[in-house]
């Protein structure tokens, strides 16, 4: 009879904990970026970022609930962002979006969050329009959308003033890869190296997936520029530098953010010393805020490189795990105020491993440092 009420307890016992546990209140923050296809290294990358920062405040014994990490993969492809936008958007449980990483994608897919009054933030996509286009009259919906990096109004700016001002480069050809990206990169680049007196020679347009540049290049060779400058992703660029280098083109090359990866010297080979990159904000390793995430980042994956955008996204996280923390979970009951958290997102001065990031009447950071590196023996280094 002993044994028996022994059990019964037992039983009871396991009962309510096992169905307190299964009442575990649990958030989700979606990551929606290229985890397959040709920069996938670069998604994957914002990936470790994002599981970094979900296990982090996990672990930070701060929150009654369990915040879990959904991951989505876009293939870098506009219309699978759009259908990936529509699935985050139907979860109840996703409280907000980190992404996307192109431009091209975060454009349309922001206007499905928008929609569904689901916090977006990027932290990769650079063209101005993402944020830009919350001020349309056609913008019906809550401005929702954020960005933790700057822009490529600011970084063409930027690269076009190096060259003119440090580098005296006086001609450029311009090669840019047709995407929202690459060519309002270029666009931006462009103006400004006119306006500081600067001569264009040319300006192309490659497809993304391309190989074979040749035919492009003896044109520019027979230009003679200064320099090429790229706006684009690591593939196309890195197939750029090395032909060039192939065909005895002695022009400098420079690009932009999406080059700021190893995966830019495997494709380039030893084309890629002397390339001057630039990228949005400064390298992780100049700000004191960003050392302990670049310990943690290396004692949970190793050898494995730093991507470009990867303390990005976990600063993402960080941020979007803040704004429900601070204005989504609401006292008395599970449901989340997604307005609250937008509104959040508009008062927020934080301080974390891009430094201090707080958000413009767009969305966008008031953070709008760039670096620029040049390459010496496959690495990176940092010149301001
Ligand atoms: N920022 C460069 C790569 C992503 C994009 O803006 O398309």
């Amino acid at each position: 009879m002993q044994n028996k009420l022994k059990s019964l307890t037992l039983i009871f016992i396991l009962t309510v904990f096992f169905s307190c546990k299964s009442k575990e209140k649990v958030y989700r923050v979606a990551i929606a970026v290229p985890l397959t296809g040709d920069i996938a290294a670069m998604g994957q990358g914002m990936r470790r970022g994002a599981e970094l920062a979900i296990e982090e405040a996990n672990q930070s014994g701060r929150f009654k609930y369990k915040i879990e990490l959904r991951s989505f993969d876009d293939r870098a492809d506009p219309k699978e962002a759009v259908n990936v936008a529509n699935q985050i958007s139907a979860d109840p449980n996703i409280v907000a979006v980190v992404g996307h990483l192109n431009s091209g994608c975060s454009i349309p897919a922001a206007q499905i969050y928008a929609r569904n009054n689901l916090l977006m933030i990027t932290p990769a996509a650079t063209n101005p329009k993402l944020t830009l286009q919350q001020l349309e009259p056609s913008w019906k919906w809550n401005k929702n959308v954020f960005r933790v990096n700057t822009t490529d109004d600011v970084q063409g700016q930027f690269a076009a003033q190096y060259l003119i001002q440090n580098l005296k480069i006086r001609t450029v050809a311009i090669i840019h890869d047709k995407t929202p990206y690459g060519q309002g990169l270029c666009e931006e680049f462009q103006k400004e190296f006119v306006a500081k007196n600067g001569l264009v020679l040319s300006f192309d347009g490659i497809a993304v997936g391309e190989k074979d540049f040749k035919a492009l290049l003896t044109r520019i060779k027979t230009q003679n520029p200064n320099a090429i400058y790229f706006g684009g992703i690591y593939n196309e660029g890195g197939l750029i530098a090395k032909q060039a280098k192939e065909l005895g083109i002695k022009s400098l090359f420079i690009s932009g953010d999406a080059l700021q990866t190893k995966e830019f010297f495997k494709v380039a080979g030893a084309a890629s010393e002397g390339a001057y990159i630039t990228n949005v904000g400064l390298p992780p390793e100049k700000i004191p805020s960003a050392l302990t995430f670049l310990e943690k980042y290396k004692n949970k994956f190793q050898a494995t490189d730093l991507q470009p955008y990867d303390h990005y996204t976990y600063e993402a996280f960080m941020i979007a795990i803040l704004a429900l923390e601070k204005a989504g979970v609401q006292p008395d009951s599970d449901a989340v105020d997604h307005s609250k958290m937008i509104e959040f997102m508009r008062t927020l001065r934080y301080d974390g491993v891009l430094g201090t990031t707080e958000f413009d009447e767009k969305g966008d950071t008031k953070n709008k440092a760039i670096s620029i590196y040049v390459v010496k023996n496959k690495s990176f280094q940092a010149l301001n």
